[in-house]
């Protein structure tokens, strides 16, 4: 059995029934879900595109890493994302963060997900959850990479009502 955290972005459509949906979706995936609050966050990275509603959830599961993202990107599928330019508007995204400590790069998987100390909007969720889990690369916990976070960082993003 493994822990696994995942990232939820959506932007696009019934921005929280896609949510609901997946949170659903994911209990079928593993156990002992744990979930982060909801945040409205500005857009990171494309900024020319609608806020987003980001979470995240921890999980245990049986499946393996790959087989777990495979799950993922079929849930993505059900819920009609279409890809079409890199970082732009989608009806939901998941992102395999944590797997365990495992640090692992793949063509499909890189783990742990490469830019997510970056991110308020990843960070700011997992505080919710497990504010002590240790970066397996970085080495450096949850809180302390949150605390690195700039004002301006922290600006971008509010609790969702
Ligand atoms: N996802 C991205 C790019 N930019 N910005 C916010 N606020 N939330 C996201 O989930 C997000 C983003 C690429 O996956
Ligand atoms: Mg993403
Ligand atoms: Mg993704």
């Amino acid at each position: 059995m493994a822990v696994a955290f995942i990232g939820i972005g959506t932007n696009l459509g019934n921005k929280k029934q896609s949510l609901r949906y997946t949170l659903a979706r994911l209990s079928s995936l593993g156990r002992n879900l744990s979930c982060s609050h909801v945040y409205r966050t500005k857009p990171y990275g494309e900024l020319n595109q609608p806020n987003f509603l980001n979470m995240a959830v921890r999980m245990t599961t049986e499946l393996p890493p790959h087989e777990l993202l495979t799950q993922l990107l079929r849930i993505e599928e059900e819920l009609g994302r279409k890809r079409t330019v890199k970082w732009g508007p989608r009806t939901i995204d998941l992102d395999l963060l944590f797997y365990d400590d495992l640090v692992l790069s793949t063509e499909t998987l890189v783990l742990p997900h490469p830019d997510l100390h970056n991110r308020v909007f990843v960070l700011q969720p997992l505080m919710d959850i497990d504010p002590d889990f240790v970066h397996p690369l970085l080495h450096k916990t949850i809180r302390e990479l949150w605390e690195s976070l700039t004002q301006e960082d922290y600006q971008r993003q509010e609790k969702a009502p």
